[in-house]
């Protein structure tokens, strides 16, 4: 018998989390011969626990074979004891009238004190995703505030944008989506990433052979990957809940998992300096995973300067958005 891995999931009874728990329960994230133990918190109020509930009732009634228990709790101690994985995607989402520094500081002491229990109560190891948004600066609070924690414990999901770059160009191309690779999202998951058109592929071609319209790929196809969340409010009145549980799914198996020969995928990770990107700050790159599950950042891929310009630009918003937290990194 296989033992199991506790993963815990904030905001567990939230749009995101409807969609994502039955996709680990059932084995889409740790594979199908994991059992798991699902550690569902939110926070200490009646209708989001009630809701809580429902969910887990929900969860009982699918007899799951993998399911093996639930935790329900807003405890974070309990929430967070001995888990393997920590996926943190409750946040408060952002109000209307509230501009992105206002969102910033309600949700980054969420994260200090997350980050913290996951140090003090969590495996040893253990990993930790973060999707509440502004992801990239809440999980470097996270990771700043779990102390004794190495930093490629630590990563923000871009995978739903990099997915989404993929959707555009294969449309865009006419082909499948499983045609395009190497698709890198550099920067912020907010409107100042790059989804990096000049070096992914369609078909093992640069995507410049394929689709040959500059004018596109410059403006319409990286605003439509920068916008996709905003178009999806629209025309659902709620925003990415399925698409962006089924990232965080792609997410955690490529970090687990041996990344194809030649390809790479996004994920935020704490920068190294690659790229000129200021150490520490989670910025998104290029990854690969080896056999063993170590992850690294690809070295070598050329940036012209349009690409280089772009880079630049969301750094230089992650590093506002840390100046604005800087308070909560001990
Ligand atoms: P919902 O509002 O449906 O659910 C959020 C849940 O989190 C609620 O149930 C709430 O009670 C809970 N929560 C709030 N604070 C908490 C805390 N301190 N501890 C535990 N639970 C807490 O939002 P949902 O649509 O599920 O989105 C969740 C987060 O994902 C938001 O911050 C959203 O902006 C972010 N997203 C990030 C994406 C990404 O690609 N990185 C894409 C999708 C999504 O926009």
């Amino acid at each position: 018998m296989v033992k199991p891995i506790r993963v815990a999931v904030t905001g567990a009874a939230g749009q995101i989390g409807y969609a994502l728990l039955p996709r680990i329960a059932s084995g889409q994230m740790f594979g199908p011969d994991q059992p798991v133990i699902l550690h569902m918190i939110e926070i200490p109020v009646e209708a989001a626990m009630n809701g809580l509930r429902g969910v887990a009732m929900e969860l009982e009634d699918c007899a799951f074979p993998l399911l093996q228990d639930m935790v329900l709790t807003s405890d974070l101690e309990q929430g967070f004891g001995d888990i393997d994985w920590a996926l943190l995607v409750g946040a408060k989402p952002r109000g209307a009238g509230m501009e992105r520094n206002d969102l910033i500081k309600e949700n980054g002491p969420i994260f200090t004190g997350q980050g913290k229990a996951i140090a003090e109560c969590g495996a040893k190891g253990a990993r930790t995703v973060v999707v509440g948004n502004p992801c990239n600066t809440n999980a470097l609070i996270a990771l700043h505030n779990a102390s004794g924690a190495a930093p490629e414990q630590f990563s923000a999901m871009t995978r739903l944008d990099e997915n989404r770059a993929k959707a555009q160009l294969a449309n865009k191309a006419g082909v499948h989506h499983t045609q395009i690779s190497n698709m890198a999202i550099w920067g912020n998951h907010s409107a100042t990433q790059y989804p990096d058109f000049e070096n992914a592929k369609i078909g093992g071609k640069p995507v410049q052979d394929v689709i040959d319209d500059r004018a596109w790929l410059e403006g319409e196809f990286i605003k439509t990957v920068q916008q996709r969340g905003a178009a999806i409010i629209k025309a659902r009145g709620l925003s990415s809940a399925l698409s962006a549980a089924n990232g965080l799914v792609d997410h955690v198996r490529s970090l687990t998992t041996a990344t194809p020969a030649g390809d790479w995928h996004s994920v935020a990770v704490p920068s190294d300096g690659s790229y000129g990107v200021p150490e520490g700050i989670l910025c998104s790159f290029p990854v690969r995973t080896d056999g063993s599950g170590s992850t690294q950042i690809v070295q070598g891929v050329e940036l012209s300067d349009f690409g280089q310009g772009k880079l630049d630009a969301s750094v230089a918003e992650l590093q506002a958005e840390r100046d604005v937290i800087r308070h909560l990194l001990s």
